[in-house]
């Protein structure tokens, strides 16, 4: 029966497959109208650690806005990188965090990106970086580099970067129980006020650690209680409340352990705090709740953030929550590659969960090549491909060119799998699926 209730008369003999003319330069155009699509459509970045300039910008003691080639080379993932090819014996962890930013940076451009071909990921990303900013990748020391973000104004530079990177919107992650940040939308309230980012109000404690997270909230004048006795539900909600109209946040985010279930027995409370805070709360609001599920954190914790690892974790938490509250709406990513088919077909069962991203150590070519080619063949364009997790502004650049690329090379091999059948696709169909993807579907979710 077709949609419009009709009987076709009879079902239609199958046409045979367009044989175009030319498969190559087929190919060709299709490959041009992706690129140009892809490369013309402004991401809204749904989840990075970016900060607006007004919470101070690197190398400020305690500016949250980290930027710059010693930020760039001393990102975490390259710090991990760093001790694949040295060893604690030869620099201990503890020696290597007392040597300044500088000093570190020196160490893991000569060690990663001098000594050693810069082929992983991370180190390919910061040459991409340099090469968009029209600098030469080449440099054996990184003064040269310096010298060039020395001009740079923060401010000025949050718009070069994103003009580079072709993102028009900014997400923040916003920890409330981070004392130094906190301060700051104590201190300033219209900290998080700038056209080019948004917040989100991040609040992992809650369910991880709940003792200590209460005991926070008592000491901020919630009358709460560890058992989650008397009113303790009501002002948690409150807690939220509060903070989720302080930050104009849109959305509630949270990185839970691969253990994470839904219910939990062994975990009563936090049960209780998703069924009468949470739910009821982002209801209200008509505000998705983020989990990022499977990051076992600091396996090795001289690292520090270098040393969070991944752990295979429970789908059944996430069908569970989707199907208890169904007027909720769930942003979801997973952390171990095995998890990510059963999620894909969680999406197929659930139209208020939200698939996104290739996060973190799946947010590699080859992961997010099977990732975004499994999705697509089973969720058509109805997800959220890639965020960046950017913890320095000019990542942006490498992630969203690098994805772009990899997203575009998928979808021409789908638009060439339907073309096959004779379906006559057309630009204006390309632009309008790569603006689902890179932007729409997931201002369009917040928005449901
Ligand atoms: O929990 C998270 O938001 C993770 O993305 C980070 O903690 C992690 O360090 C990261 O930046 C991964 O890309
Ligand atoms: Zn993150």
């Amino acid at each position: 029966m077709s949609l419009s209730g009709k009987k076709p008369s009879s079902a239609a003999a199958p046409t045979p497959a367009a044989k175009p003319s030319n498969a190559i330069a087929h190919r060709q155009s299709i490959e041009n109208d992706v690129h140009k699509a892809l490369f013309a459509q402004p991401v809204t970045d749904l989840h990075t650690h970016c900060y607006t300039p007004r919470f101070g910008a690197s190398p400020q003691p305690g500016g949250l806005l980290l930027w710059g080639i010693d930020e760039l080379v001393t990102y975490h993932y390259l710090v991990a990188e760093l001790y694949r090819v040295i060893t604690p014996a030869e620099l201990s962890y503890e020696r290597f965090w007392l040597m300044g930013k500088s000093e570190r940076a020196d160490l893991i451009w000569r060690m990663l990106f001098v000594e050693n071909s810069p082929i992983s990921e991370a180190c390919r990303g910061v040459l991409t970086t340099l090469q968009r900013l029209g600098l030469d990748p080449n440099e054996k020391t990184l003064e040269p580099y310096r010298r060039w973000f020395d001009q740079q104004d923060p401010d000025a530079y949050v718009d070069k970067v994103m003009a580079l990177a072709g993102v028009d919107s900014i997400t923040m992650t916003n920890p409330v129980f981070d004392d130094a940040e906190r301060a700051m939308w104590e201190n300033d309230p219209a900290v998080g006020d700038d056209p080019r980012f948004t917040a989100v109000l991040r609040i992992d404690p809650l369910l991880r650690d709940w003792p200590r997270a209460g005991k926070k909230l008592a000491g901020w004048g919630f009358k709460v209680r560890e058992d989650f006795s008397g009113g303790t539900a009501d002002e948690v909600r409150r807690f939220l409340g509060m903070w989720l109209d302080r930050m104009k946040a849109i959305y509630v985010a949270m990185s839970l352990p691969p253990e994470f279930k839904y219910p939990d027995p062994a975990n009563p409370i936090g049960d209780r705090f998703i069924r009468e805070c949470l739910m009821p709360v982002c209801a209200d609001r008509r505000l998705p709740w983020a989990m990022m599920i499977g990051s076992r954190l600091q396996v090795n914790p001289p690292l520090k953030d270098a040393g969070d690892m991944v752990g295979k974790a429970d789908v059944q938490a996430v069908v569970n929550l989707c199907r208890e509250f169904p007027h909720n709406k769930f942003l979801v990513t997973m952390l171990a590659r095995e998890n990510q088919h059963e999620l894909c077909v969680a999406a197929r069962k659930f139209g208020n969960l939200m698939l996104f991203g290739c996060w973190w150590f799946l947010n590699n070519p080859a992961l997010i090549e099977e990732m975004t080619r499994m999705r697509l063949e089973l969720l058509g364009t109805t997800f959220v491909p890639q965020h960046s997790d950017a913890r320095i502004l000019d990542q942006l650049i490498y992630k969203w060119d690098h994805s772009r690329r990899i997203i575009g090379k998928v979808l021409v091999d789908k638009y060439l799998d339907v073309a096959a059948t004779g379906y006559a696709l057309s630009t204006a169909q390309i632009q309008r699926d790569v603006a689902l993807l890179l932007r729409d579907n997931f201002r369009q979710f917040l928005s449901r």
